[in-house]
């Protein structure tokens, strides 16, 4: 790198903390400088207890830019990222500023947070200083290398940056203090000259990490900056060190400054402005006499700021017609691909969605299930029932409907430890799982034999119902075909022992429901099965499933084609589902409370044989 000049087409950075803004800000700079900046110019981001990657644009393409927990880490894997990009908080940003300094890799830093303790900022100068490195900042938003790097957030939005020319190097270096400034310059600048070559923002600190003075006298050692233009302001006596460097003759590029604040005289106080550093102290701290100091030494200072963009143009016009400018060639920047969101939103591209839901909306004040907002829900006094009426058939069920969801949901919520789904909850627990690995285990043994015979028996019920079948016609073609009838049968449930469940469910129905055409049936095939054998009894799957078909015929909800739908695509075993999970979190609870050990299942208790 020549010197002078920080920057290079090839500089790269380390960012410290992830934030993506920025970061993507610097990327699409890249991808406007077109094909001379071939690198991302974040080789990796520093984000403190993190590592991996982090996905960003690199023009068109996505990228991973490495993530590390440290900076060691990150200088160590990036060797050649030799400016470290600080955005950590004004507490921690001292601290990390003085370990990347500390890295021999790191030759740059620029520190953007406001508000670094002064005390730390001298350590940080001192120490920059003896080891030949520049910090840039605190409180800047950092600088610019047209064409070639950019710190952060610096020029703003890639808009402002086209309209700035700031994706070509001209042939004017800047600097100031203030970052806001610095934006309007590059549009003052590229107004009335060939451009930016190099722009910094040195933060209006009372200690900036680098002076307005070491940059000029930088930019006058790079040959392709032609000219310099200094805003400075008021307060802190900076600008004097320029002043010195211009007396002293080491400045011999023309330099047009303005030293901004001279307001302050028509207040009858003192004056403190947006930054630390400006405040109007005494009289040589004045933007009045840093002004006259200036011109003094030979700056082009203007009457005023408002005569800052002519003086500048003047200056320009001047050296193009000594010939010591020649203005650089127009280029047209690639087009930055639109972000698809912003695309979105401001109606110039529409997309397919990926995913479609009916039965919810999160994105207002409050959730809504079906439509119905779920302060309405606790407003009203609805139950879970209710609940499920809206997510699952999405609309409001009459509440005898709702209050037979939540009865199946109460008796079927759990059967004692020794059914096939807390059999195997209880193994899992004891094997040392989790409560969600303890109870899919349980939930993965329903089935068309345990729990999960609900849909069928609503679908065989209502086809040999709707089909005109006697229960005898019924059962024997389900024989004849090999099929179990679903919905009747028990391990330990007889025709003399019935299950309470069935009676209580039955006992409900009859009560509530205008219609229990297809329980009756289910009963007359029960009486038939009980005949073959007692064990035959219509258990509670088989109660639930016809007494559903019941529910959906009866309530006048569901039109002839949704209940066809509802048995089609089954949703009545999610009763038995979302019941059985109490009671499986229960027993791994249990098995949990009670420390009960890994089980294994006793040798005598298995039949070994050939
Ligand atoms: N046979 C439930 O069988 C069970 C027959 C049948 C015609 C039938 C069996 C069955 C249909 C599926 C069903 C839900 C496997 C049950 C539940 C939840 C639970 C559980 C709990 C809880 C029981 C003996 C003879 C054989 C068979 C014949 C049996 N079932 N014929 N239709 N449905 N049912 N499941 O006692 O001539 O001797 O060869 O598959 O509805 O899961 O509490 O435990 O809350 O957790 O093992 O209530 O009925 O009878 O297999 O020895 O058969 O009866 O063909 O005839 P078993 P098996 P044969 S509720």
């Amino acid at each position: 790198m020549a010197t002078g000049q920080l920057f290079s087409r090839t500089t790269q950075a380390l960012f410290y903390n992830y934030k993506q803004l920025p970061i993507q800000r610097m990327l699409d700079f890249d991808f406007l400088c077109g094909t001379g900046r071939e690198t991302p110019s974040v080789a990796g981001i520093i984000n403190p207890g993190a590592e991996g990657f982090q996905k960003l644009f690199f023009g068109q393409e996505e990228i991973a830019i490495p993530v590390h927990s440290t900076i060691e880490a990150a200088c160590a894997a990036h060797p050649t990222a030799d400016v470290f990009i600080n955005f950590a908080s004004y507490r921690s940003a001292a601290a990390s500023s003085m370990s990347a300094l500390k890295q021999p890799t790191i030759r740059v830093v620029a520190i953007i947070a406001e508000g670094v303790p002064e005390s730390d900022t001298k350590q940080l100068i001192a120490y920059a200083r003896s080891n030949n490195k520049v910090v840039i900042g605190p409180a800047t938003v950092g600088g610019i290398q047209a064409g070639a790097f950019k710190i952060g957030d610096t020029a703003g939005t890639i808009d402002n940056i086209v309209h700035c020319k700031l994706y070509r190097p001209g042939s004017v270096g800047f600097v100031s203090k203030s970052g806001g400034m610095s934006n309007e310059m590059y549009n003052t600048i590229a107004r009335v000259t060939d451009g930016i070559y190099e722009g910094i923002a040195i933060g209006g600190d009372v200690f900036p990490g680098s002076t307005l003075s070491d940059h000029i006298l930088r930019f006058n050692n790079i040959p392709q900056v032609k000219m310099m233009v200094v805003l400075g302001e008021l307060g802190g006596r900076d600008e004097y060190s320029l002043v010195e460097a211009l007396k002293q003759g080491k400045v011999n590029k023309p330099v047009v400054a303005w030293v901004s604040g001279t307001c302050a005289r028509l207040f009858k106080s003192e004056v403190q402005f947006g930054h630390a550093g400006a405040k109007s102290g005494g009289e040589m701290e004045s933007a009045q006499a840093k002004n006259q100091a200036l011109r003094e030494a030979g700056a082009v200072v203007p009457t005023s700021y408002e005569a800052l963009e002519a003086t500048i143009k003047e200056t320009f016009e001047q050296l193009v017609e000594e010939g010591k400018i020649t203005p650089v060639k127009e280029v047209k920047p690639p087009q930055i691909p639109e972000d698809l969101n912003s695309a979105i939103k401001s109606g110039k591209v529409r997309a397919p969605t990926h995913i479609i839901s009916t039965i919810s909306d999160d994105r207002g004040e409050e959730p809504c299930y079906a439509g119905v907002p779920m302060s309405s829900i606790v407003e009203q006094g609805l139950g879970v029932g209710d609940v499920i009426s809206l997510l699952w058939f999405k609309r409001s069920l009459p509440r005898y409907c709702t209050k037979f969801i939540e009865i199946c949901i109460m008796l079927c919520a759990d059967h004692g430890p020794c059914v096939s789904g807390a059999h195997n909850t209880i193994v899992t627990a004891r094997a040392g799982k989790d409560l969600v690995s303890s109870l899919v285990s349980g939930l993965l043994t329903i089935g068309p034999r345990f729990g999960g015979a609900i849909d069928d028996a609503a679908r065989y019920f209502k086809d040999a119902y709707d089909r005109g079948l006697t229960p005898y016609e019924f059962v024997e073609s389900m024989k004849k075909k090999g099929i179990r009838v679903p919905g009747i049968g028990h391990r330990i449930k007889r025709g003399d022992n019935r299950d309470k469940r069935v009676e209580l469910l039955q006992l409900f129905a009859r009560t509530n429901f205008p219609s229990v055409k297809y329980m009756e049936y289910a009963v007359q095939v029960e009486t038939y099965t009980l005949s073959k054998a007692n064990n035959l009894v219509l258990n509670v799957d088989g109660a639930i499933g016809s007494l559903f078909l019941d529910l959906l015929a009866g309530s006048g909800m569901f039109t002839k084609q949704e209940i066809d739908e509802i048995v089609e695509i089954g949703y009545l075993n999610g009763l038995f589902v979302l019941a059985r999970s109490i009671g499986l979190i229960g027993h791994t609870f249990d098995q949990k409370r009670l420390k009960q050990p890994l089980y294994r299942h006793p040798w005598e208790d298995v039949l070994y044989t050939k």
